[in-house]
């Protein structure tokens, strides 16, 4: 069976293709952005793209098909950037990120990384989500070249390296996106393939 990993972030395709090649799932990568709304909670962001995309292209895809919507939710700012986090990122950056957290210690640092899978099987049903988080802080300073995004700023809690000091291998042991896709590539396993 062909599912279609639909996404403009090569980054998150070569973290998720090593997580279903190590269980035997091929994943086909379609490059298309779309639009994302703001909503209030990242699983209302997937589930309207995933829902957009049903609508919209399941002719042209013809096949099942997932997205994933991930965010960062720092604690201490009553877990923004959430659902704003592409936004975010984009405009201020990580510098921006540390500026907003000077002065804040300990464990007014916290953050959680959540990834949501958003799964559409047929044109006319809604989405399945599976869902994946990670506990860490945001990190003193930007430290690692490895990875993408928020990842030179995100300490994993289980070590206090940065996620982007990891491998892709080593992210893929604890992160959100190996958290919400070990549940999803098992459903595959179970109902689909
Ligand atoms: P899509 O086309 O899949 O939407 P995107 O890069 O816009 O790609 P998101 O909206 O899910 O993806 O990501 C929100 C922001 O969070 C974006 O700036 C990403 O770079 C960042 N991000 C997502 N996953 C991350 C991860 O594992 N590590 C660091 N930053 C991450």
């Amino acid at each position: 069976m062909i599912i279609y990993f639909i996404t403009s972030n090569p980054h998150k395709v070569e973290e998720v293709r090593e997580l279903a090649a190590d269980k035997g799932i091929s994943i086909r990568h379609l490059h298309y952005e779309y639009p994302e709304l703001q909503l209030d909670a990242i699983e209302e962001v997937a589930i309207a793209s995933a829902n957009h995309i049903r609508r919209e292209k399941w002719a042209e895809i013809n096949a099942p098909f997932f997205i994933e919507d991930s965010g960062l939710l720092i604690h201490a700012l009553n877990d923004f950037p959430g659902p704003f986090s592409a936004f975010v990122f984009r405009k201020i950056g990580n510098e921006g990120i540390l500026k907003l957290m000077a002065g804040k210690e300990g464990g007014e640092r916290r953050a959680t990384f959540k990834t949501v899978v958003a799964f559409c099987r047929d044109p006319d049903a809604e989405p399945s989500l599976f869902i994946g988080t990670v506990e860490g802080r945001i990190a003193d300073r930007a430290r690692g070249d490895g990875g993408f995004g928020f990842d030179p700023i995100f300490e994993y809690e289980g070590t206090g390296t940065t996620f982007a000091e990891m491998s892709t291998e080593e992210k893929n042991k604890v992160s959100h996106r190996s958290r919400a896709f070990t549940k999803f590539l098992n459903h595959i396993l179970q109902h689909l393939h």
